[in-house]
């Protein structure tokens, strides 16, 4: 029998999208998009499509494996859970349960994949990650700046008259907003990429602005001078909502418009344009991830809302600094599901620096890692460190589909389900308001199990069986609490499958920010109080020749390692044979230097490791710079992230992943 269901993507990722599904005599046949998901409407990317090929892949692991003289070999659940709850026991007497790290990614966008946490702080709390390898520099500048990251709703870009894609990949990565970019464009909205690689994005723009890596900040302080000088700033928002505007002044005047255009590389035809579109608003801003992932990132997009700022797009429809869309999130019951009262004990490391960390661990030794829904081996920067940290524990265990790069370290590996085997409801912080109901279509293969049991099998065994004693529709009906008011409820998403969450589509509308001063801080009362500088400065990135010029001898090129188009991170690499070899892509200027062409086989390398893999030119990517996308097994190659560092950015929040410097060699 052929049925079809509308449920969700479950993917990391800015678009959410509603899918129908076929299932056929109890398998997931066919995966299409739902053409009355309000947003969405039919369309999805292969990744989503491929959510069934992975579905029936026989390379997913389905029963518990346990590593016995070296070897991963299949185990009983209750061996497996037993074993694992024993040692958990034994840590937690002998030395506290911050000895058992928690590492864990964001995988899956499932409500229910937050009781993981419930999980750690029922057993008390053990050693939690902090920060986000992904956008946490962005997200705390916002904070800072506004008081939270919000976006405004997709369907606002009907009133802004130009758009300024700043930094993000749209066409690659936010499938739905280059769609509604496409047709801004037939409205006459004029759309501008400002990227250092000439992208998908970039051919359907009217202006093309490429910088030097890591040099947006100073890009758009040449910008606000600009406005400034030519008193085109919005008087009216800087005097009644803003607080610290002559501390950006002062900086301002720091810099010479001479040394900004030579460090961004940029002309002043670029600075003018910019400027003549912030002014002639309302021009829409789509911050993307990529320029916040360096060592000056959350400087980055201080200076870049400072911009939108004092040209007067805050608030207005048509306008924003779009980031982050942090409303969408808030509005779930977070705490009723993951009980942060319960833990006694805590201790935090940060994403970024989780393997330094690990193997710096003092009272108490790191004994345990428990892996959820990440592939670190693979995505956590300086991959050759956080394997060398993963190896130093004594267990460690992984919880996945696949045989990924951490699972194959394991000790225990715990096979799960994938979207289609369990009920849950979807949600994406990162654009748009929709909440996507996903109920269980087919029965899980062999003995994989979901998250949610593993975590209740294991309470039942440490003695906190009560906290989990509550089926899904219980626990989802515990996430919806709060929204009940505005007549959402599980029933309400059984019976609509998608509802609008209550967020505001025009965010600081009121000009009432969520900040200490409740205005928009150039100066930011949060951070100081927090001991860190408030007021808007400038900083370099890490690893650039005005940064650190000898190591800019030895690696004179700028790497960077975008998402990929086919795969969302590593998870789909397994599944695409074209993808299993490492591209690495670089500037015209490279090529012709080092006499490179294209299908060549060459390797580029730093201090941190190498990596070797096919040469593909990119006639206009900024000079210097190169390109592996991330994600790669290290069966196909190895992950780009052997490259990366693995450091804090500027405001410790975030990853600075692209600040990355590295040499380039034909190989014979
Ligand atoms: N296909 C696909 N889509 C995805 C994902 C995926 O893995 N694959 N992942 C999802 C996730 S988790 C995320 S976080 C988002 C990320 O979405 P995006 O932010 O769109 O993607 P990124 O690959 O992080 O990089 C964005 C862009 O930043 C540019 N960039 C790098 N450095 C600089 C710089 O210094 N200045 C400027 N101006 N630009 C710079 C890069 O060239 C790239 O075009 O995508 C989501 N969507
Ligand atoms: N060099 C470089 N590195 C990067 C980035 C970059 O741009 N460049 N991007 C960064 C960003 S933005 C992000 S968000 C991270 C992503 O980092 P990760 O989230 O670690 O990356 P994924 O490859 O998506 O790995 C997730 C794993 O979780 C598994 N999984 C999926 N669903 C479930 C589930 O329901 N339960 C469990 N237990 N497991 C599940 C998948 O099979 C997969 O193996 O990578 C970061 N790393
Ligand atoms: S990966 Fe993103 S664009 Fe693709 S189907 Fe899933 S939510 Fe949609
Ligand atoms: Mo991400």
């Amino acid at each position: 029998m052929k049925q079809v269901f509308k449920t969700s993507c479950p993917l990391n990722c800015w678009d959410n999208c509603g899918f129908e599904v076929t299932v056929e005599n109890g398998k997931v046949t066919k995966v299409e998009g739902d053409k009355d998901h309000p947003i969405t409407k039919g369309k999805i990317c292969g990744r989503g499509r491929m959510l069934e090929g992975k579905t029936n892949s026989t390379e997913r692991v389905t029963t518990p494996l346990k590593r016995v003289n070296g070897v991963l070999t299949e185990i009983s659940w209750n061996q497996a859970l037993d074993e694992i709850a024993g040692k958990m026991q034994v840590i937690k007497q002998e030395f506290g349960g911050t000895a058992i790290l928690h590492s864990h990614d964001y995988a899956n966008s499932g409500l229910l994949k937050n009781l993981d946490k419930r999980f750690f702080n029922c057993f008390g709390g053990v050693t939690e990650l902090v920060g986000s390898i992904c956008w946490g520099s962005g997200i705390e500048s916002q904070t800072w700046d506004f008081g939270d990251s919000y976006s405004h709703s997709p369907e606002d870009l009907k009133n802004s008259r130009h758009v300024i894609v700043w930094g993000r990949n749209v066409a690659r990565t936010n499938m739905h907003l280059f769609q509604e970019l496409q047709a801004a464009k037939k409205r006459g909205v004029t759309i501008t990429v400002i990227d250092p690689i000439f992208n998908a994005t970039a051919k359907i723009a009217h202006n093309y602005i490429s910088v030097k890596p890591g040099m947006d900040g100073l890009f758009a302080i040449g910008v606000m001078k600009q406005i400034i000088t030519n008193h085109q700033y919005d008087k009216h928002f800087i005097e009644n909502y803003t607080v610290g505007f002559h501390d950006l002044l002062d900086l301002l005047n720091q810099f010479s418009m001479d040394d900004i255009l030579i460090k961004t590389e940029v002309s002043i035809q670029d600075i003018d344009l910019i400027a003549n579109k912030y002014c002639d608003g309302p021009t829409s801003t789509f911050i993307g991830l990529g320029m916040q992932r360096y060592a000056n990132g959350g400087n980055t997009i201080r200076l870049i809302d400072a911009l939108i700022a004092i040209s007067g797009n805050i608030g207005v429809p048509g306008g924003g600094a779009n980031f982050g869309n942090l409303q969408v999130g808030q509005q779930f019951s977070m705490n009723e599901l993951t009980l942060s009262n319960k833990k006694q004990l805590s201790r935090q490391f940060t994403m970024m620096e989780q393997a330094e960390e690990i193997l710096n661990a003092k009272n108490p030794e790191i004994k345990m890692i428990f892996v959820t829904c990440g592939n670190p081996l693979g995505q956590v920067p300086n991959t050759n460190k956080v394997r060398e940290a993963f190896e130093s524990v004594e267990t460690l265990i992984v919880v996945d589909h696949f045989l990924t790069d951490t699972a194959e370290l394991a000790d225990y590996v715990l096979p799960t389900t994938t979207v289609f085997e369990e009920e849950d409801i979807y949600y994406s912080s990162m654009y748009h308001h929709y909440v996507n109901y996903g109920p269980k279509l087919v029965e899980a293969p062999g003995m994989a199990k979901s998250d949610l049991w593993i975590w209740t099998q294991l309470a039942n065994r440490l003695g906190f069986q009560k906290e989990f004693a509550y089926n899904r529709g219980e626990f989802l009906e515990m996430g919806l609490m709060r929204l009940n008011d505005f007549g959402i409820t599980l029933n309400e998403l059984i019976t609509n499958k998608r509802l609008p969450l209550p967020v505001q589509d025009t965010p600081w509308k009121e000009r009432q920010f969520k900040t200490p001063s409740g205005k928009f801080e150039f100066t930011s009362e949060y951070a100081n109080k927090r001991g860190m500088i408030g007021k808007p400065q400038y900083l370099l990135p890490k690893e650039s020749k005005f940064s650190d010029p000898v190591l800019a001898s030895y690696y004179p090129y700028q790497l960077l390692s975008i998402h990929p188009l086919r795969s969302n991170h590593s998870q789909h690499y397994p599944l695409i044979e074209g993808l299993q070899t490492n591209k690495i892509e670089i500037s015209n200027d490279i090529a012709l230097e080092k006499e490179i062409r294209d299908g060549e086989r060459i390797k580029i390398y730093n201090n941190r490791g190498t990596l070797e893999g096919v040469a593909k030119v990119l006639p206009r990517a900024h000079k210097g710079t190169i390109n592996v996308d991330e994600g790669q097994w290290r069966r196909f190659g190895g992950s780009v992230n052997q490259l990366t560092l693995d450091e804090n950015s500027d405001n410790g929040k975030g990853s600075i992943l692209y600040d990355c410097l590295v040499n380039i060699e034909k190989l014979e």
